[in-house]
């Protein structure tokens, strides 16, 4: 039997394959769970259809996390095709692109907002909307980053948010256990996306964990997505509210 045979799971945050949602998406769909995606904008839209056809997603919905209507309309079709939702994964974060340089201090109150709004309240908004479609056993996931933890050069209001959302999925999984649902965050390495293309000095910093992590690699979508898959199996059905790290270890490191 295959881990995720015959759960249905909803996938945000797919914009092409070099996406870490499309690392978690192939390793659910490998292991037998039925996958819906979602997308934003006609760009996006354009890659995503083919990658998700070819995993024969049956539901392939717009969903700007931004706007309540999107998120509403999203669960109901989910609600039509599917009926429940075993896996919900959640691979978004924005913050306005002058906000991940310089200062933390220069961050504004629009991009704060923005990058709160887009990257941590999403989570919870998605999570209401779809609670009465989350079946017992069900299992949530989002994605964060070390810079939450720890200051990282230019990663500023992102890692504010990051620590807003790794606390939101504590509070989360302390409401949803009730109902034996579980949410937890995956703390990956930094990987060259779509998200972390623009980022100046991005090589530089995959290059220096890669010598450096105790694993002396960079983390890979495939390496995020298996960990996705035994969050998302019932093999890992006691543990809730934690943040997994999918780094090659290189959090542990100090010199
Ligand atoms: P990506 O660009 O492939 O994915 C980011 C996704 O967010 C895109 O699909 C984009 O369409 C979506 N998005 C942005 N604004 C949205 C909105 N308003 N509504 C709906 N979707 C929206 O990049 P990625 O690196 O795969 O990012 C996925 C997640 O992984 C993010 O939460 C990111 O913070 C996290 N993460 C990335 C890295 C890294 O180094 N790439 C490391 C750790 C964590
Ligand atoms: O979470 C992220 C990236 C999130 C992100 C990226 C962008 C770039 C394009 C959010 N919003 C935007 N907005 C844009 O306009 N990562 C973990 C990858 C990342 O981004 C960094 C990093 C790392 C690692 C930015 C600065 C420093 C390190």
């Amino acid at each position: 039997m295959r881990l995720v045979e015959g759960k249905v799971g909803l996938i945000l945050g797919v914009a092409n394959d070099h996406s870490i949602a499309w690392g978690i998406a192939q390793a659910l769909h490998r292991e037998g769970a039925q996958l819906g995606f979602t997308y934003v904008g006609n760009a996006i839209e354009k890659r995503v259809r083919p990658l998700a056809t070819s995993l024969q997603a049956e539901l392939i919905e717009p969903c700007d996390v931004g706007r309540d209507e999107d998120i509403a309309a999203l669960m109901e079709r989910v609600r039509t095709v599917y009926g429940r939702i075993d896996i919900l994964v959640h691979a978004i974060a924005f913050a306005q692109r002058e906000e991940l340089k310089g200062e933390y201090l220069e961050t504004t109150r629009q991009g704060f907002l923005t990058a709160m709004d887009i990257s941590v309240y999403s989570l919870t908004a998605l999570v209401r909307a779809a609670r009465d479609l989350l079946a017992p056993g069900a299992s949530v996931m989002t994605l964060t980053y070390h810079g939450s933890q720890q200051v990282v050069p230019n990663y500023n209001v992102m890692g504010v948010a990051k620590a807003a959302l790794e606390a939101s999925v504590r509070y989360l999984a302390a409401d949803l256990g009730p109902q034996q649902i579980r949410v937890n965050a995956i703390s990956a390495g930094p990987i060259r996306t779509l998200a972390a293309s623009g980022i100046a000095g991005f090589r530089t910093m995959l290059d220096h964990v890669g010598e450096h992590a105790p694993l002396r690699r960079n983390t890979t979508i495939d390496d995020v997505g298996n960990t996705a898959l035994w969050l998302a199996s019932d093999l890992s059905s006691g543990v809730t509210g934690e943040t997994l790290y999918v780094d090659s270890g290189y959090h542990i490191m100090m010199m």
